[in-house]
């Protein structure tokens, strides 16, 4: 099988820095490596990683939105950054190769999830599902916002329940019906830290979520039954961020929220995708090797902990274990 790999060290969408590190860290770590010798994978991979410098403007300030609590931060950066991932993407895609993106913070699923949307209406004909795997909704608007973080804001563009800021119709100028997918595809996994305003999208769009209580009461298990069962036939995109793992296995990332996944139950939601021969794409995201930690760990520990823990989740979605 082919697999397309692009690997993002872009750290924009959110304010600590660290998280760029992540895939040369997951790439020492031997992950292609394993992809390729043991999963059999055929690998197509620029040998880079991209912080898409060539594409970031000289200038850059927090965009203030109508009506919005908090500016949007990086507007034009993370517009430029995503773009150019989205054609890289795109252009793996389209080839009809898997692909693996490593980030990063969750701001680039706007240009990895857009590339694999826009390629799967052309080849397929069909609409991408998307299973996201997260202690947050990432669903916030400009408007909703509490942070001005765009990390939090990537579903709302891709799902078209953001539009680009009326103050710079470029920031997400680029995003066009190809690009988006439906709400109706679009399924949670592992909330835990969803803020008000956010409850109120989903529920207004009937946006279908697992939570943390719902994998309590059900069990992973059933939890994946569901999942696949409302995804239907449709190619799969699979957004982890590893911070829908407890902090006790992934502590290094920016955002950590107790009461998550255990590495075990995320490995089992990525064999469950891979079983169901549906992925078409995985991202990997805010792995921050950087981070000094604060759960018992040295930082350094936890961060090559949270490393070893985003190569497993990889490896089980590309088929490791299963026998
Ligand atoms: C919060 C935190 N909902 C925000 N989001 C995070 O900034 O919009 N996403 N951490 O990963
Ligand atoms: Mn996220
Ligand atoms: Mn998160
Ligand atoms: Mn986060």
């Amino acid at each position: 099988v082919h697999l397309g790999v692009v690997a993002v060290g872009f750290s924009g969408g959110q304010g600590k820095s660290g998280v760029d590190a992540a895939p040369q860290a997951l790439i020492e770590a031997g992950l292609l490596t394993a992809l390729h010798e043991d999963l059999g994978f055929t690998i197509h991979h620029d040998g880079r990683v991209h912080d898409y410098t060539e594409y970031k403007p000289s200038s850059d300030p927090p965009l203030v939105v109508a009506d919005a609590k908090m500016p949007m931060l990086r507007p034009k950066t993370v517009s430029a950054v995503t773009r150019a991932l989205s054609e890289q993407v795109y252009e793996h895609a389209k080839e009809g190769r898997l692909v693996l993106t490593l980030g990063g913070d969750h701001s680039i699923a706007v240009g990895s999830i857009s590339g694999v949307a826009k390629a799967v209406k052309q080849r397929l004909g069909k609409d991408l599902a998307v299973i996201w795997v997260d202690a947050h909704a990432d669903i916030n608007t400009p408007h909703s916002s509490g942070s001005g973080n765009i990390h939090g804001m990537p579903v709302a563009f891709l799902a078209g329940l953001a539009k680009p800021p009326k103050e710079d119709p470029s920031v997400f100028g680029w995003l066009d019906q190809e690009h988006h997918i439906s709400p109706k595809k679009l399924v949670y996994i592992g909330l835990r830290d969803v803020d008000v305003p956010e409850k109120k999208i989903l529920k207004e769009n009937g946006i279908k979520a697992f939570s943390m209580h719902d994998v309590d009461r059900y069990g992973i298990g059933k939890i994946m039954d569901m999942a696949l069962e409302y995804v239907g036939d449709s190619p799969i995109h699979l957004s982890f961020d590893v911070d829908a793992l407890d902090p006790m296995w992934a502590p290094s990332t920016g955002t950590p929220v107790r009461g998550g996944l255990t590495l075990r139950e995320g490995d089992f939601i990525c064999e469950c995708v891979h079983e169901s021969g549906a992925l078409v794409a995985m991202d990997l995201v805010e792995v921050n090797p950087h981070i000094l930690d604060t759960t018992g760990f040295t930082g350094l520990m936890g961060a090559s902990e949270t490393v070893r823990a985003g190569c497993s989740l990889v490896r089980c979605a590309l088929g490791e274990s299963l026998l």
